[in-house]
């Protein structure tokens, strides 16, 4: 059965906050019917963002991104709702901008995968671990008002 409550890691990357795109990407999720349960603006260091990308750490790429991901603030969110994950993984499309359909948020503001702009997680035990990376004091629960017209 689906979960509604399901939780889902959004990260804007540097270049998604320096081209203005937060409020586009938020009102995206928000507009989908997900509930944001938490949100910040932050600085990583390098050792915060090692334990986020540690399955990358062998890549040939990992230090370049390491480097990318620290050159401005990251904008933290998590979402809730039904199958939130594996949905967030479609709204924001391939890992390479060029491999993304129109109408995903890669395919519509992104051409490289070096600045693919916005980070979702990958699977729920990934999420899960990641909330508790980013949001060490946890999330809010509270309802929508409009939760009778999202979901059945
Ligand atoms: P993310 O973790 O950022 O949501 O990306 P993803 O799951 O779609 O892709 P993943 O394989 O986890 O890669 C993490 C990030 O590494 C950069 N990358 N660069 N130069 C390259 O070949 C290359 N491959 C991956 C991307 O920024 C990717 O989002």
């Amino acid at each position: 059965m689906p979960n509604a409550a399901e939780r889902t890691y959004i990260m804007l990357k540097p270049d998604g906050v320096d081209r203005g795109l937060i409020g586009e990407i938020l009102a995206r999720f928000e507009k989908r019917g997900f509930k944001l349960i938490a949100a910040k603006l932050a600085l990583p260091s390098k050792e915060h963002l090692e334990k986020h990308y540690a399955d990358l750490k062998d890549k040939p790429f990992f230090p370049g991104m390491i480097k990318y991901m620290q050159s401005g603030p990251v904008f933290c969110m998590v979402f809730e709702g039904l199958d939130a994950v594996k949905t967030g993984r479609a709204m924001l499309g391939a890992t390479n901008p060029l491999a993304s359909q129109p109408g995903t948020i890669r395919g519509d503001y992104a051409l490289a995968v070096g600045r693919n702009i916005c980070h979702g997680s990958d699977s729920v035990e990934n999420a899960e671990k990641e909330i508790a990376l980013w949001f060490p004091d946890g999330t809010l629960q509270y309802r929508l008002s409009q939760e009778a017209m999202i979901y059945e």
